[in-house]
């Protein structure tokens, strides 16, 4: 295995349009001819595909398919031949050693295939005479290269699984000099696990196929090879043992060239539910190893003939740890026994065996309680199931013959709350994650869990893409990727709005997933923040209703399943749970109509959900019939509920007439209820020109007039006059031309015909000590410094040490994290590696300093992801993320999508000041940082007020 640069195509071939965009090499074919282009499909006529008769099956099955392929693309089937003398155009297909063809042109000169022979999966695509040549080193290299040319050709690998329509061409042109040589992938294994498969996925393979049988298989197969993978670990929920149940299936994987797993707590390729389909007596090998044995000697003989991997060990009876006296010894022996089976039944040594031990959750806990295994078992490590890494080889285990691979997750079923439905996984986290990952040459298997499959279409395909190249996945390639993406599937022109749907969808689902949504969540009264979550989710539904219209009719099944579908129902099950939140609230505080209005649109978003299932169920006749048959509300522990619940809401009845008061920003209250303090709106502040709000509403049935008179001219106040039936917003903004400096303050009355008016009070921040325009960095305004970690004042490197910024990595703006990771630690001050953080503080002693990151895990098994903190010139204060301190701190971090480290500082004086972040252990990816103290009646409801996300960034230079 070895991965080079894939050679690229001649500069002629480049400057041609081509017919599609492929997302691992640059295009070689085009519409129509260039200088020295190969005819695939000219004036009416297919180039002929010659493939010998001894080539492999799966070389076999992939030929056929090319040969679909063109027909989609030009309405013309090639003929395929195993003639080597047939005249004509001829696309030579074939694998090192195995086609005679190949053997030819390599042994007469006309072919050098050096830069693969030998190689693992490695292709080239290139021009002999008048042949257009695809040769692999070995099986799966020569379907790839195939692959690569249907995809070139316009044919998606998601061309029947998300129904991504073809790019028809009359006439098919390949630039094939030089052409492509690819020298295989940097991950030797590459592949999902279909798993919590029900019941969305089982209840369409039900219908569809009758069973998990091959059927069903061979289209997982073919889209697997498409997308470069070579490997599976099938669906295993109870009633299913793939090859226990069709015999086809493990054969045709073979075919097709898939090699075949079982999961982490699946030894001896037997599959969980095996055990129990006889009376074999307990899973427990101190009481009955001759079973046990016997049991994996079955899944060892049965495999035997294939290609796989097995995993050794043993958990308990299922997911479940082993019994408390579960001891290493016991394991190591378990290990033992199996390998001896192994070599009994493969008649080859066990070193020359793919197998692996997954260390996953307690077995984890084995591995650093000294248990080993052989040397050339390679150690599959795991994330925490929720895409965080606990766990890399350090530079001792790096030279272990059997090498490391990881197990990761976008789909689960377990603690804090199982996440099966949708794509909650940006591909900015996964990245920076598996590039750990990569860097510390975790690189003989990457497996990924994708529950049903659909709709992880997008993650997964990055996965791969990743693992066939991780070199190549650059963070500058991973930011162009979905873009390159979305080109391939739906064109250029729509692109730039689908990446914006696609990474902010998957962004906002990973703050907080579907299923931990409720409506307590999100502040309502503090920040706006609801409203401002709500504002974003309806900025994408609009933007893809937008790019739906306008795409042709042929693309919109595709675009329903892989972007519109998502986006819809993500946003909706936000509206359903804000809805009843703001039914809550409004309810408390006497807002009687506008209490029902939100139990009303709840009501309608809970129906919404529904009916975009439907519609998804509905799609092509119902192709993908139960594929959405997930339960998306009514969640109260980690396990699915039986039925959707939505959440309550109240029902209110209106006092009679005419009946006003007041709500106002930052405040829970309202007017007319016992010991409500005065209305008083946030801070407007010069720096910003950020605006307030209140909501005048109606505790009646009948609608009463209102106006607005402000105290100072300055101040606008919009609406400025109205009729209020159930409630009104009025924004509150100030003219900043026209405010004398030092104005701390001012006000309006809000009149009504009803008999009550409300005089509101709007603190200002408009001081003669700082104006705009004087100072760069972050200012404090309602005693607190918000500040967005990409926003730093200077990013300081240290020999190697750079800073990048993570841009949309994240709960908000972005994250910053210093590289390489793999650079030893640093010692926090002097010239150290830091971000430094200019700010302008009124605040003055010792203030809560709430640093927010990704929660990332001590993936090194050292002392903890570690940083440090300090002011100006002050000692660094070293802290340590401690995202697995407790289950329930790494439960809430990874429900929040965040880790939160609170420390405090001391400021002496008002004025400028610097906070800087030093870089101590790699790993660490910083988000935010928060200055000041919680708000309270001791500083005056000044400080920090209760969010999911935080304030929102504080002012920062000039808006002047
Ligand atoms: O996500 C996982 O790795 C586990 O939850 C599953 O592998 C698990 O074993 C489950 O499907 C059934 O046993």
């Amino acid at each position: 295995m070895r991965k080079l640069l894939p050679v690229l195509a001649a500069l002629g071939a480049l400057c041609l349009a081509s017919v599609a965009s492929a997302l691992n090499h640059d295009n070689i074919v085009s519409p129509s001819a260039g200088e020295a282009t190969f005819p695939l499909v000219a004036k009416g006529k297919a180039a002929t595909l010659i493939v010998d008769a001894d080539d492999f099956k799966g070389v076999h099955h992939a030929v056929d398919n090319f040969r679909a392929d063109i027909e989609r693309v030009t309405g013309l089937a090639p003929r395929i031949s195993d003639n080597p003398l047939a005249g004509g155009w001829r696309v030579v297909i074939g694998t090192l050693g195995q086609s005679k063809m190949i053997t030819h042109l390599i042994e007469s000169k006309q072919l050098d295939a050096s830069a693969i022979q030998g190689l693992w999966e490695g292709y080239m695509i290139t021009r002999v005479g008048n042949d257009l040549v695809v040769v692999g080193s070995d099986m799966r290299g020569t379907i790839y290269g195939i692959y690569e040319l249907s995809e070139q050709i316009g044919v998606s690998p998601w061309y029947w699984w998300a129904d991504v329509p073809v790019k028809t061409s009359a006439e098919l042109h390949v630039a094939a000099t030089p052409g492509i040589t690819d020298e295989g992938p940097g991950v030797q294994y590459r592949g999902i696990f279909i798993n919590d498969e029900a019941p969305a996925l089982t209840g369409w393979v039900y219908e569809k196929f009758g069973d998990f049988d091959h059927t069903f298989y061979t289209h997982v197969f073919e889209l697997l090879l498409r997308l470069r993978a070579n490997y599976i670990w099938p669906a295993m929920w109870q009633p299913r043992a793939f090859s226990a149940d069709d015999p086809l299936n493990p054969q045709l994987a073979h075919e097709y060239g898939i090699v075949v797993g079982t999961t982490h707590h699946e030894p001896m390729m037997r599959y969980h539910d095996e055990w129990g389909r006889e009376d074999r007596g307990p899973w427990d090998y101190t009481k009955n190893e001759a079973a046990l044995q016997e049991f994996w000697r079955g899944g060892v003989a049965r495999a035997k003939p294939y290609e796989s991997i097995y995993s050794l060990g043993m958990r308990g009876d299922g997911d479940h740890a082993m019994s408390a006296e579960t001891n290493t010894a016991l394991l190591e022996r378990i290990v033992a026994d199996q390998r001896s089976i192994l070599e009994g039944v493969l008649e080859r040594p066990a070193n020359q065996v793919p197998q692996l031990w997954a260390l996953y959750k307690e077995v984890q806990d084995y591995y650093e309680a000294g248990m080993r295994v052989p040397d050339d078992v390679i150690l599959l490590w795991c994330d925490d199931n929720w895409g965080n890494i606990r766990r890399l080889p350090t530079p001792d285990e790096m030279g272990r013959s059997g090498g490391a691979g990881v197990y990761y997750h976008f789909d689960y079923v377990g603690g804090p709350r199982n996440y099966k439905w949708l794509n909650v996984q940006p591909i900015s986290k996964v990245w920076e994650q598996m590039h750990l990952a990569w860097q510390h040459q975790a690189n003989r298997i990457w497996i990924v869990n994708v529950g049903d499959l659909k709709p992880m279409e997008f993650p997964i395909e990055f996965f791969l893409t990743m693992a066939w190249d991780p070199a190549g996945m650059t963070y500058e390639a991973m930011r162009d990727y979905t873009t390159k993406w979305a080109t391939r599937e739906f064109g250029a022109e729509h692109a730039a709005a689908i990446t914006t749907l696609v990474d902010g969808y998957t962004k906002l689902n990973r703050h907080r997933t579907p299923e931990m949504m409720s409506p307590d969540i999100y502040s309502l009264t503090n920040y706006d923040e609801a409203e401002r979550i709500l504002t974003q989710w309806r900025d994408l539904v609009a933007l893809a209703e937008e790019v739906n219209a306008a795409l042709p009719e042929s693309a919109r099944a595709a675009f329903f399943q892989l972007v519109l579908y998502p986006v819809k129902a993500s946003a909706t099950v936000r509206e359903v749970h804000i809805a009843a939140a703001k039914n809550k609230l409004y309810a408390e505080q006497g807002r009687a109509l506008a209490a029902n209005a939100a139990a009303a649109h709840a009501h309608a978003m809970f129906e919404q959900d529904a009916a975009l299932a439907a519609e998804y169920h509905s799609l092509l006749d119902g192709k993908w019939n139960h594929m959405m048959a997930e339960t998306n509300f009514g969640y109260t522990y980690w396990q699915t509920p039986p039925i959707e619940v939505m959440p309550a809401v109240a029902q209110t009845r209106p006092q009679s007439g005419a009946q006003p008061a007041l709500a106002w920003d930052g405040s829970p209250f309202a007017t007319g209820r016992w010991g409500v303090p005065p209305p008083t709106t946030s801070a407007l502040d010069i720096y910003r020109a950020n605006t307030s709000w209140v909501e005048v509403f109606n505790r009646g049935d009948t609608t009463f007039n209102f106006t607005v008179k402000p105290a100072d001219t300055w101040l606008q106040v919009t609406p400025a006059s109205g009729a209020v039936e159930a409630m009104q917003r009025l924004t509150v903004d100030v003219d900043w031309t026209q405010v004398p400096v030092d104005t701390t303050t001012t006000s309006f009355v809000v009149e009504t015909d009803a008999g009550r008016n409300f005089t509101v009070t709007v603190p200002i921040v408009n001081p003669a000590e700082l104006r705009p325009g004087e100072f760069d960095g972050h200012i404090e305004t309602n005693g607190h410094i918000a500040i967005e970690a990409p926003h730093y004042s200077r990013a300081v490197g240290n020999g190697p040490i750079y800073w990048q910024v993570l841009e949309d990595y994240g709960r908000t703006l972005g994250a910053v994290a210093a590289y390489p990771v793999r650079a030893a630690h640093s010692t926090p001050g002097g010239e150290g590696a830091r971000l430094e953080y200019d700010i302008f503080a009124r605040s003055t002693g010792e203030l809560n300093l709430e640093l927010h990151f990704a929660p990332s895990l001590d993936y090194q098994s050292g002392d903890g992801l570690q940083f440090a903190v300090s002011i100006d010139d002050g000692e660094p204060q070293l802290l340590n993320l401690d995202t697995w301190k407790t289950l329930q701190t790494w439960e809430k971090a990874v429900g929040e999508g965040v880790t939160k480290v609170t420390t405090t500082v001391t400021i002496n004086d008002p004025g400028v000041h610097t906070i800087k972040f030093w870089r101590v252990t790699p790993g660490v990816v910083l988000q935010r940082l928060i200055l000041g103290n919680e708000a309270s009646f001791r500083n005056k409801g000044q400080g920090v007020l209760p969010s999911y996300l935080g304030p929102p960034e504080s002012p920062r230079g000039a808006t002047e």
